[in-house]
């Protein structure tokens, strides 16, 4: 398992739970400093920041590009890949395409989570999984050409409707036959759906593919009231090697949350 924190560069996602918000060359080094093995990227589009730019603070630093966010799309662009409107899914697809090609290049996957969207208003429930389910075959494939996978994040029913549970989404995955598509355990949204979220883990197994790593408050882990143990525990057993990514809020202050988060990995490790 490695380490990796949220460096977010999104204004309108201030407030979110993303730990660094420096301007980049500010954060790879804040980031290398704590220890961390990579960083997760939040970033407005994908023509942000050039990716040869990228890969030489990632360079400099000795970090890797765990993963990158494209909630953005919806935050700032209001982009879903289940709109009603067939012309706003395409700029979704390409917003979101472009982010796989953006990461890839730095061999780093995608995530879908906010820009899923919802099913409620000019949308049945059945239609929204279904032009999930497109989008996620494309992606899915878009990401093999740079042999990364493509994320797929379940949210809680505060944020979306779709797909909530982790057992849902392999079922989701399995009946749709979804290929390079992993699964992420954020482990705030699954406080607030699953029963267990150790034994939830331990049934997704080998679909799992990304962690976000965030006490039951999305405070780092050790500021809330999850047990970290049996969740560590779980992911060594199904002998997950993905990152453990910092997303959560900066209290009480980035740095702290920042190290709070690998004093919690390390305990276990040692
Ligand atoms: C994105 O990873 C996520 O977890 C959503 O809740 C957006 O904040
Ligand atoms: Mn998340």
């Amino acid at each position: 398992m490695k380490t990796a924190v949220t460096l977010c560069q999104v204004g309108e996602a201030q407030a979110g739970p993303f730990v660094f918000h420096e301007p980049l060359p500010e954060a790879f080094a804040m980031a290398a400093a704590l220890g961390f093995d990579a960083v997760e990227l939040f970033l407005p589009s994908a023509d942000f920041i050039s990716t040869e730019d990228v890969r030489e603070l990632a360079e400099m630093n000795r970090l890797s590009i765990a993963a990158v966010g494209t909630g953005a799309g919806m935050l700032v662009h209001g982009l879903s890949v289940t709109d009603p409107s067939a012309e706003k899914r395409a700029e979704a697809i390409d917003f979101v395409e472009a982010m796989i090609d953006f990461g890839g290049r730095l061999g780093a996957p995608a995530i879908l989570g906010s820009m899923q969207g919802k099913w409620g208003v000019g949308l049945t429930k059945e239609l929204a999984l279904q032009h999930l389910a497109t989008a996620l075959r494309g992606f899915g494939k878009a990401a093999a050409r740079h042999q990364v996978p493509f994320i797929y994040e379940p949210l809680n029913r505060y944020e979306s409707n779709l797909i909530k549970r982790l057992a849902e989404a392999v079922g989701f995955i399995e009946h749709h036959q979804l290929t390079n598509v992993v699964l992420l355990a954020d482990l705030f949204h699954m406080n607030l759906e699953e029963a267990d979220l150790a034994a939830a883990i331990r049934a997704a197994g080998r679909h799992l593919g990304h962690v976000h790593y965030a006490d039951s408050n999305r405070s780092a882990m050790g500021l809330g009231h999850t047990a970290p143990s049996p969740i560590l525990a779980a992911l060594r057993e199904i002998s997950y090697q993905g990152y453990l990514s910092a997303e959560i809020f900066p209290l009480p202050d980035p740095r702290t949350a920042a190290a709070l988060t690998l004093q919690s990995i390390n305990a276990f490790r040692s």
